[in-house]
C-alpha cells in the first residue's frame, strides 16, 4: 500500500508540477499587497551550534500553547519572499522548522511546519491543508475547535492568513480563501495530510531534519486530494 502511494505520488507530482508555484502564499501582484511585520525572532548572521537551534525551537514550543498564541507568533514574523519567489520559482525552497526558526521569517508551508511543532505538545494533530487553483497552491495549518474548522496561516496577503474556527466543513473554510483570490480564481482542489504520514512516505522527520522540504511538500498530493464541490 505504502509503495503504491509513493509511486502514485511521484507520478502525480511530476505530472502536475504544482507547488513550485506557491500562490496562496502570494499573488501575481504582491507589490500592492505586501504587509510589514515586526520580526520578534532575531536573525543570526553567524552559524550557531545545532544544539542551540533545537533549544530555541523547543523554547518557543514551550511558550506557544494555544491557537491564538500561534496566530500571534505568525503575525510577528516576516514573510519569506525569497523562498517563495513568484518571479523565479526554481529558486524556491521550504525550510524545516529548525532552519526557518533562525530566519525570523516564513512562507505558508514553513509556517505550517512551525505551528505544527509549537502545538504538538498541546494536543494538536500536525494537520496540513494544501489547496490549489489551476497552477498555484496555498498551505495552512488545520485545526478543529468545538466541532468547527479554523486555520493558522501565513501569507504575503493578509486575506489569506489565519481563520477563526467558525466553519462547519473544510470546504467552507477553503471557500473563505477563494473569496479573496483575484480574477475570479478559486481553490478547487485540496488535500489534508498529517505531517507524520508525509514523513513516513518520504523517510524524513519534518521535526528534526535540516533538509529542504520542498519535495516533501509535494507529497501532500497523495493524501485525499479531492475537488471542492
Ligand atoms: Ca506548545
Ligand atoms: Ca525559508
Amino acid at each position: 500500500m505504502l509503495r503504491n502511494l509513493q509511486k502514485w505520488a511521484q507520478r502525480t507530482a511530476l505530472g502536475i508540477g504544482l507547488m513550485s508555484s506557491i500562490y496562496g502564499c502570494g499573488s501575481n501582484n504582491p507589490k500592492n499587497n505586501q504587509i510589514t511585520y515586526v520580526p520578534v525572532v532575531e536573525a543570526h548572521v553567524e552559524e550557531e551550534p545545532k544544539e542551540k537551534k533545537v533549544d530555541k525551537l523547543d523554547q518557543l514550543a514551550a511558550i506557544i500553547n494555544s491557537v491564538d498564541e500561534a496566530k500571534a507568533y505568525l503575525l510577528s514574523v516576516g514573510y519569506d519572499f525569497e523562498d517563495s519567489n513568484l518571479d523565479d520559482e526554481k529558486s524556491n525552497k521550504s525550510d524545516p522548522p529548525r532552519v526557518s526558526i533562525e530566519d525570523g521569517k516564513a512562507h505558508c508551508f514553513e509556517a505550517v511546519l512551525q505551528v505544527a511543532y509549537f502545538l504538538e505538545d498541546d494536543g494538536f494533530e500536525p494537520l496540513l491543508l494544501t489547496m490549489y487553483t489551476k497552477d498555484k497552491g496555498h498551505s495552512i495549518f488545520l485545526y478543529k475547535e468545538n466541532g468547527l474548522y479554523g486555520s493558522i496561516a501565513k501569507s504575503r496577503l493578509k486575506t489569506l492568513e489565519s481563520r477563526e474556527a467558525v466553519f462547519e466543513s473544510v470546504e467552507d473554510l477553503i471557500d473563505s480563501y477563494s473569496d479573496f483570490l483575484p480574477n475570479g480564481e478559486r481553490f478547487y482542489r485540496y488535500g489534508v495530510s498529517n505531517l507524520d504520514d508525509l514523513s513516513e512516505l518520504r523517510g524524513i522527520d519534518w521535526r528534526t531534519t535540516y533538509q529542504d522540504l520542498h519535495e516533501f511538500n509535494k507529497t501532500a498530493f497523495i493524501n485525499n486530494l479531492r475537488s471542492v464541490r
